[in-house]
């Protein structure tokens, strides 16, 4: 039976005032629509230049008092925030659903995500070493310090609308640089109840500066103001290729640091050798899970041609059974792509997948009566003899192209002959094939997995990809340097004054 859910505006409303975010007139400003029914949840306004430049300000003045505080009492900010969002999953969660049209389990992930990473923050509170390092003259001791950076700005997607946010805000805290945040404009409601709960940490904290963290609603102009401003230090932004083309210079104009999270094209080899039952749910979760609208999502499937209808066979039925539908209701396992737009995307790469001669199953648009502005999707099957140009881009929307191979080389150059280079995995048990995937001549992917899919890394790695992907590598292992700036320190406690590499200059 279908459940009966408040319409998502009035759920919207009661989430917000639960989470305690302040009232706000709901017909000024820009709209936010749930993908769920297309329906207008509130209104949000756009900062001003003056208002962005007054954050800005107070965030610069912050790290005046930020930078001093002692790393582990940063670090205890972050606790407190840990603390209040495990009392805040479930209503973050929900809010994310009806915001980014995630299904209650993936939203609960997203928000478990976050706490994660505030575990892993306030560990490495205690853990932000520095080096020593031999000297080369006597009596001078050289060692390498890392200092907090500087205010950090993080533009998020929609996609992911809060946990990339923390993945950069809890080590940034800690490293001791104030965050101004500029979420996607699809999806500013989530922030605003972040800062909410963030808000209720800091004031528990008590003394932290005015100005530590802040959000800046607004389109691309805003992210641009932020690219531009040389109080800025570092710009972490996800998204689109396109969007990192156009910042990552703006940016490096002004000899600012940026952490890019674009495009992914991500693949997986099936081998001969493969537990297929292990890849086909491996499969149907990485490419049509979040309505394949993750930055590792399984884009290309490359399989032994051995077994490439049995497989493509088995993912279509899977596809064919997925149940697709509101996210709220318990069983449904694919809810909605965020907007029209991206159901257009959608159809033209399908198209071009035909254009190109391959043929296409699923993809269907679903529950388009009941929602004619809500924009659910069956999820697609793209079969092709050999790559095709199509299968060079990036489509934010459940559509797997799937390719034959016939050597272990060849489909390692599949794999790797695309301009983006996130997420990649093989399925085998054959451990040559295994460990030559994961070789200096394997997949040149940041991320790069045996026996799992593509998505759903954990954060005590570094996640980021190479090329068109951006470079950037955000959350665990040792992203957080980034973050600071390193220094190197030489102190002479001799008397005389040696130079280095033996040079002389006697006066
Ligand atoms: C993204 O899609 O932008 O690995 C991030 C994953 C998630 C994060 C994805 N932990 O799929």
């Amino acid at each position: 039976m279908t459940q009966s859910f408040p319409t998502p505006a009035a759920h919207a409303r009661d989430l917000l005032d639960t989470l305690g975010v302040p009232a706000r007139p709901a017909d000024a400003g820009q709209p936010v629509r749930s993908p769920i029914d297309g329906s207008v949840l509130t209104h949000v306004a756009f900062d001003d230049a003056r208002e962005i430049e007054a954050k800005v300000a107070a965030a610069r003045r912050a790290f005046d008092a930020w930078r001093v505080v002692p790393a582990p009492r940063r670090g205890e900010l972050v606790r407190l925030f840990g603390e209040e969002l495990r009392a805040a999953k479930a209503d973050l969660a929900a809010l994310v659903t009806l915001e980014a049209g995630k299904i209650a389990s993936e939203a609960a992930g997203e928000v478990q995500e976050m706490i994660d990473i505030c575990d892993f923050a306030v560990g490495l509170s205690r853990q932000l070493h520095g080096l020593t390092i031999a000297s080369e003259r006597p009596g001078h001791s050289m060692r390498e310090t890392w200092h907090p950076l500087g205010p950090v700005a993080v533009i998020s997607a929609f996609n992911f609308p809060v946990a990339v946010w923390a993945w950069n805000a809890c080590l940034a805290l800690v490293c001791g640089d104030p965050v101004i945040w500029k979420p996607s404009e699809k999806t500013p409601l989530t922030a605003l109840a972040t800062h909410a709960i963030l808000k209720r940490a800091l004031a528990r904290f008590g003394d932290a500066p005015e100005g530590l963290a802040s959000v800046v609603q607004g389109g691309r102009d805003a992210g641009e103001r932020l690219a531009r401003d040389p109080r800025i230090p570092l710009v972490s932004a996800t998204g689109s290729t396109r969007m990192g083309k156009a910042l990552a210079p703006v940016v490096a104009e002004r000899f600012g640091r940026s952490i890019l999270e674009l495009g992914g094209n991500n693949a997986m080899i099936v081998t001969p050798s493969a537990d297929l039952s292990l890849a086909l749910r491996a499969i149907v979760f990485s490419a049509a899970g979040t309505a394949g609208q993750r930055c590792t999502s399984l884009r290309r499937l490359i399989v032994h041609e051995s077994l490439v209808d049995k497989v493509a066979d088995a993912v279509d039925t899977a596809f064919q059974r997925l149940p697709v539908g509101d996210p709220r209701e318990g069983k449904t396992l694919l809810g909605p792509l965020i907007d029209r737009q991206a159901y257009e995307a959608f159809v033209a790469a399908m198209d071009a997948v035909r254009a190109e001669g391959g043929t296409v199953s699923g993809g269907e648009r679903l529950l388009a009566d009941q929602w004619p502005e809500a924009f659910y999707v069956r999820p697609a099957l793209a079969r092709l003899s050999a790559p095709a140009p199509c299968m060079q881009r990036e489509t934010f929307a459940p559509l797997l192209h799937v390719v034959p191979y016939n050597s272990f080389d060849m489909a390692m150059a599949i794999q790797n002959d695309v301009p983006q280079g996130l997420s990649s995995c093989v399925m085998t048990n054959d451990v040559r094939e295994a460990e030559a995937f994961l070789s200096a001549a394997g997949s040149d992917c940041g991320i790069a997995n045996v026996n799992i899919g593509p998505s759903g890394a954990e954060i005590g790695g570094a996640f980021g990809g190479e090329k068109e992907t951006g470079g950037g590598r955000e959350s665990g292992s040792d992203s957080w340097k980034q973050y600071m700036r390193r220094q190197t320190a030489t102190v002479n406690y001799s008397g005389a004054l040696p130079l280095a590499q033996g040079v002389r200059f006697d006066l």
